[in-house]
């Protein structure tokens, strides 16, 4: 597994067509844990598109060659090597048969064929299939597949592949087979196998044009109990996809699977949808609200993937926003639909913040380090590194964008146009954009920059009003600032922004919108295309001062600079009829604040909190006619992460400080609003996954997290404990469990200590909440007394706690390196220590794992300088130790 040679860079501009097509594949799989033998029969020829190549080669990795025959005859001048197969001599049409060998039971990488829990279960995106087989492994071979399937019949009884099942039946010594065909071509990473001990929900539905369609969802026996919510998610995916883009399911059969032991959230391998339990398996005991919310948008991604990524997918891996991206996209809408409709602005919205806050935390940071890249990236030297926020979210605007552009009519057209041209086929980002060009008429040469230039835009703002002549001129400016190295290299010009803004006059009502030039006014948002390094717009009829709202509904993934006063922003809080613009005021006024007592923190000053804050969050806490949902994420403070990434130097101890202050002040000042909201939004009764159920659930689950803060915690404990004992679902028992512990800081935590031993009792057979249990020590408070650093190295040796298991290392070791900032950045560096073993640890078994986890440092260089050094020398020696191409190229990176 270790490469130890320099690692090959793979670049965007050596693109050539493979020199061989795979039309066909047969494979044949007789299952054993440590020695399974795969047969694999393809039918080649060359490609016509393609200059002409000597040897056929073909990709192989931890693989035992047994046999080769070309058209049934054994073939000679057949070579391994350390990357797979070649093949002299071949004919231009031929048969090719070859037979290996795998260890499914030793796979701790879980990348190829592994098993996990007694089962065999299969993860091929992206070079997971060469895992398994001597291959063209590469999403531009598209073929079909017929997967024959060989096993114990008592130790798997059930045996799944792609596609249809053709044919089952009871084979000699107790074994059985099963014959899958997809009728579909598809390219290998889009393979896949399941065998083990497996029961499933099953449901059949009539799909848009009246075919009925068998759907399951496989899991592990004792969890059959929780698949309820992901067949009802599954259900919504394939209607709306119909009713929102036409798409209708081309197969007969569509299945779900879940395995504890996975990389990543899920897999969309056509048909055989594989997935994480933790996106599969809720219900109210042992799942949270948000648990619900993110099952119902993984199982809408992954299915929204059989068009956007199966159907048409990516010509090369550079090309992979193209279906990340734009599934993101689908997968937000889809709940943005499912959550408001299409019309209740205020619900959708809810769904809006939360995805820009997970891009402004997570894609911003990543725009502003050494791993910076563009949409498409240029090069890489691992692609596992690089399904990222950037290719993911920012992707996903870069869709969005078109939408905003062009409508939701205009934007379908697009889609349209994108499956009658490339249905069956693998294409690229250009091919995209040319589809949405040319179904709306519109030249987008100059939106292509998106996919190729790195860092996050910036856009400045100043306005004139002319009191004298009734006119408004919005200047606008765009560039990027002082970007990260990574990202300069790849800026070239002016990109076309649709800015989205609004005009708010002094009674807080939206004032009607006319350009200079246009002969009346159009609407009270207008999307204003913005191309030029610098761009003045001018509204007439403004008779006086407004107050601008940029940027509504966040149009464009850029950061909006213009000079708010506080009073500014709170009328904004108060009054702008966009809700994404109301939630960003309150932010830009908690956000200006913070960062100011943040840096007073770092000299060690006194801290004041500014009445305005207070004042302004008061109003919202107490404003009945705003959602439940929207006050709990207008009245969360921005976190600690994104705060310190403000500073001209990041400083996690002062942004701690001055967090935890401005949460204590708010907690005293509101303290009987807190407590009357914690009473008004109880929902007592029946357990209900609706979004009003949740929206109360969160605001009350909010205010017990604030009065957790007060220096006297004895009522909190009293409300928090009462809750723990008598919750009905998870959301309420693990907030009161994380508020316990809150208030542990400042009581003698005994009944925080009960409520964790009994949180653990009642759940010690359900990993996924033994996780929470896991992460909710993780993220704690801590204190002097008691670093949560030693809280997690004695977690490390709990009997429940598996390195080996994705899940449980993100649950400890991930929630503590990245989630809990004050503590990670301890002065000592022991959480660097700590995390250089950890990286160390899992690079040996789980390389994928092991470079998400290495991410952890990248942006070392814009801390202070003392926590600076320690982390460069953490850096170094994992760069020192280090064994696999995925983390070596994360750390090279970092250490530039
Ligand atoms: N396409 C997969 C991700 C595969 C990751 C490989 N390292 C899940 C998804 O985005 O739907
Ligand atoms: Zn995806």
């Amino acid at each position: 597994m270790a490469d130890t040679a320099t690692p090959t860079v793979i670049r965007r501009a050596d693109y050539a067509p493979p020199a061989f097509l795979i039309d066909t594949v047969a494979l044949e799989f007789d299952l054993v844990p440590e020695r399974t033998v795969v047969r694999n029969t393809m039918r080649v020829r060359r490609n016509p598109d393609a200059s002409h190549a000597a040897h056929f080669e073909l990709m192989g990795e931890q693989l035992e060659f047994v046999s080769a025959t070309i058209d049934g005859t054994p073939h000679s001048a057949v070579r391994t090597h350390a990357h797979g197969l070649s093949v002299d001599n071949v004919p231009d049409a031929f048969e090719l048969t070859l037979v290996s060998v795998c260890n499914p039971a030793e796979n701790t990488t879980l990348s190829g064929l592994y098993v996990s829990s007694d089962n065999f279960f299969t993860q091929c995106e992206a070079e997971g299939f060469r895992r398994i087989t001597y291959f063209l492994d590469r999403p531009d071979v598209m073929a079909t597949y017929t997967v024959t399937l060989r096993a114990d019949k008592a130790a798997y009884p059930v045996l799944l592949s792609n596609g249809n099942l053709l044919d089952e039946g009871d084979l000699p010594d107790g074994r059985h087979f099963a014959r899958w065909e997809d009728p579909f071509r598809k390219p290998s990473y889009l393979f896949a196998l399941v065998a083990g001990k497996l029961v499933k929900l099953e449901e059949r539905v009539r799909s848009g044009s009246g075919k009925e369609k068998l759907l399951q969802v496989w899991v592990e026996p004792h969890d059959l109990d929780k698949t309820r919510h992901a067949m009802d998610s599954l259900i919504n995916s394939i209607r709306w996809d119909e009713e929102r883009f036409g798409l209708e399911l081309d197969l007969d059969r569509f299945m779900i699977v879940a395995v504890g032991d996975f990389n990543m959230g899920a897999m969309e391998n056509k048909g055989l949808n594989i997935f994480n339990t933790k996106y599969v398996l809720a219900n109210p005991e042992t799942a949270t609200d948000t648990d619900f919310a993110n099952i119902e948008a993984v199982v809408g991604h992954e299915y929204f993937h059989n068009w956007t990524g199966n159907r048409v997918t990516c010509r090369d891996w550079f090309q992979l926003s193209l279906k990340e991206g734009l599934t993101v996209f689908r997968d937000q809408e889809f709940s943005a639909d499912m959550a408001g409709g299409a019309t209740d602005e205020a619900a959708r919205a809810t769904k809006r913040i939360e995805d820009v806050r997970v891009l402004r935390q997570m894609q911003f940071a990543e725009d502003a380090g050494p791993m910076a890249h563009p949409v498409r990236p240029e090069s890489y030297v691992e692609i596992n590194n690089f399904y990222t926020m950037t290719v993911y979210e920012k992707g996903s605007e870069v869709v969005r964008m078109y939408q905003t552009l062009f409508g939701r009519d205009g934007f379908r057209r697009g889609m349209d146009l994108y499956f009658k041209r490339h249905d069956g086929q693998a294409v690229t980002c250009d091919d995209f954009r040319h589809a949405l060009a040319d179904a709306n008429g519109r030249d987008l040469a100059q939106f292509e920059r998106w996919y190729s230039q790195a860092g996050t835009p910036r856009v400045t703002v100043s306005t004139h009003h002319d009191a004298a002549q009734h006119r408004y001129r919005v200047t606008l400016s765009q560039g990027y600032g002082d970007a990260a190295p990574a990202a300069r290299d790849t800026q070239k010009g002016p990109l076309l922004i649709p800015f989205a803004l609004g005009l708010i006059g002094a009674n807080g009502a939206d004032l009607p919108l006319r350009l200079e030039g246009e002969t009346a006014a159009q609407g009270t948002t207008r999307v204003l295309e913005f191309t030029q390094t610098e761009q003045t717009f001018t509204f007439v009829d403004v008779a006086e001062k407004p107050l601008p709202s940029l940027l509504r509904n966040f149009s464009a993934p850029v950061i909006v600079e213009y000079d708010y006063s506080a009073e500014e922003l709170a009328f904004l809080l108060a009054h702008d009829s966009d809700p994404f613009n109301r939630w960003e005021a309150g932010q830009r006024l908690a956000t200006r604040e913070l960062l100011g007592l943040a840096a007073r923190a770092a000299t060690g000053a006194s801290l004041q909190l500014d009445d305005s804050v207070v004042n302004a969050f008061a109003r919202v806490l107490t404003d009945e006619t705003l959602s439940p949902a929207f006050r709990e994420l207008a009245l969360m403070l921005p976190s600690e992460t994104y705060l310190a990434e403000q500073m001209p130097e990041s400083n996690p101890a002062a942004v701690h400080t001055a967090r935890q202050f401005v949460r204590r002040r708010l907690a005293e000042a509101l303290k009987n609003d807190w407590l009357a909201i914690y009473e008004r939004h109880q929902t007592p009764g029946d357990y209900e996954a609706t979004p009003e159920a949740g929206g109360h659930r969160a605001l009350k689950n909010l205010a017990l997290a604030y009065l957790a803060e007060l220096a006297d915690p004895a009522d909190v404990v009293r409300l928090a404990g009462a809750q723990y004992d008598a919750a009905n679902n998870m959301t309420d028992r693990s907030a009161a469990l994380s508020a316990l512990l809150t208030a542990a800081a400042a009581s003698d935590g005994r009944r925080a200590q009960a409520a964790l031993e009994d949180f653990y009792r009642r759940f010690e057979k359900e990993p996924l909440v033994i996780d929470k249990w896991f992460a909710l020590q993780a993220t704690q408070r801590g204190s002097a007394q008691r670093p949560v650093i030693d809280i997690v190295r004695a977690l490390m040796s709990h009997p429940a706690f598996n390195l080996k298991n994705p899940n449980r290392a993100r649950s400890l070791i991930f929630s503590f390196c990245a989630a809990n900032p004050a503590q990670f950045h301890a002065e000592d560096g022991s959480g660097y220590a700590f995390w250089a073993d950890q990286v160390i640890a899992l690079d040996a078994l789980n390389p994928q794992v092991a470079a998400r986890l290495a991410r952890s440092l990248e942006l070392w260089r814009r801390f202070t300088p003392a926590l600076r050094e320690k982390m460069r020398s953490a850096l170094e020696k994992v760069a020192a130790q280090v064994k696999s191409r995925d983390v070596r190229e994360i750390v090279e990176k970092a250490l530039g």
